[in-house]
């Protein structure tokens, strides 16, 4: 079992481009605002905030139809992230990402895969995110980040921190999944992805998905990263989200998956992604990514 790594660092990622949504780069503001230091400082880590990457402001909209939306920002920016990333591992430090879309999820787990790489990865998503410039409906690049650390799509996002560098799917487990587009789910199936789907939560129980999971995750793997997706909360929950969709964990459920993570001590690095302050309740949303983290980092009820 790796040592507890009490030395945080935060990197904010204010990318809003591969969800084209406006609003998702206030996310990383919007999740500090709701005491992500006081939260961590009281169970005891170390914090070091590095502020936010440089990300465009305004670019010029793609052409209808594009395949690739900002491909070209949202591969500086990840770039930028990775190295990022690997230089704070390098440390010995615990990367905590905060997005962004879920795109920035190609820089950071690259950057990891740098220190780690027989790594596994926990993705908490309503969607999965392994479509590719040939399969996606929306161009939305936040829609082909998993794919791309797997090694696959448009050369540019998979090559982003090394083309070698990548994940194995047996090394890889979706939680929380409702939504899954029809090339993806032919994705999925041939790559031998496990997916655990709401009905799959429904059916046997969190704690059971959880410990299948973190089985799957940890088999011949040295460290374990998590890309959580605020929308695979329930929107009832977690409505500051871009693509909400119905049915989703519960307040409760996704919490207890977290407890059960830090349990076990596999994390090496985590994102929280997604948050679009513009489309929240009360930074509800955000409140609830702190109150997730904090879980994920030992806070107990009693
Ligand atoms: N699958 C859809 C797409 O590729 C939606 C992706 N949206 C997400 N993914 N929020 O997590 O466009
Ligand atoms: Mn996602
Ligand atoms: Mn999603
Ligand atoms: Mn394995």
């Amino acid at each position: 079992d790796a040592v507890k790594n009490t030395n945080i660092s935060i990197i904010g990622v204010p990318l809003p481009y591969g969800a084209d949504r406006k609003g998702v780069d206030l996310g990383p503001n919007a999740i500090r605002g709701a005491n992500l230091h006081e939260r961590l400082s009281s169970l005891g880590y170390a914090i070091e905030d590095l502020g936010d990457l440089r990300v465009h402001r305004t670019l010029p909209p793609p052409p209808t139809g594009e395949k690739l939306k900002y491909l070209d920002e949202i591969v500086r920016v990840n770039t930028e992230l990775c190295s990022t990333v690997a230089a704070e591992m390098g440390k010995g430090r615990f990367p905590l990402v905060l997005g962004g879309d879920h795109s920035i999820a190609i820089g950071t787990i690259k950057g990891v895969l740098q220190h780690v790489r027989r790594l596994g990865v926990i993705w908490f998503d309503a969607h999965t995110d392994v479509n590719t410039d040939q399969t996606t409906a929306s161009g939305n690049i936040h829609g082909m980040s998993l794919a791309a650390v797997l090694g696959y799509g448009h050369a540019d996002l998979t090559s982003v921190g090394g083309a070698d560098a990548k994940l194995l799917p047996e090394n890889v487990v979706i939680i929380g999944a409702r939504s899954i587009d029809p090339g993806e789910r032919a994705f999925l199936k041939a790559k031998g992805i496990k997916v655990f789907t709401m009905h799959d939560i429904d059916r046997h129980g969190m704690k059971q998905v959880m410990e299948e999971a973190m089985d799957i995750v940890s088999k011949d793997t040295d460290g374990v990263h998590l890309s959580l997706d605020l929308d695979g909360m329930d929107p009832w929950d977690a409505p500051g989200v871009g693509t909400p969709v119905s049915g989703g964990m519960s307040y409760r459920e996704s919490h207890f998956a977290m407890e059960l993570l830090f349990e076990r001590n596999l994390l090496v690095s985590a994102e929280f992604v997604e948050v679009n302050p513009m489309l929240d309740q009360h930074n509800k949303t955000a409140v609830a990514a702190v109150e997730l983290i904090g879980s994920a980092f030992g806070e107990r009820i009693l």
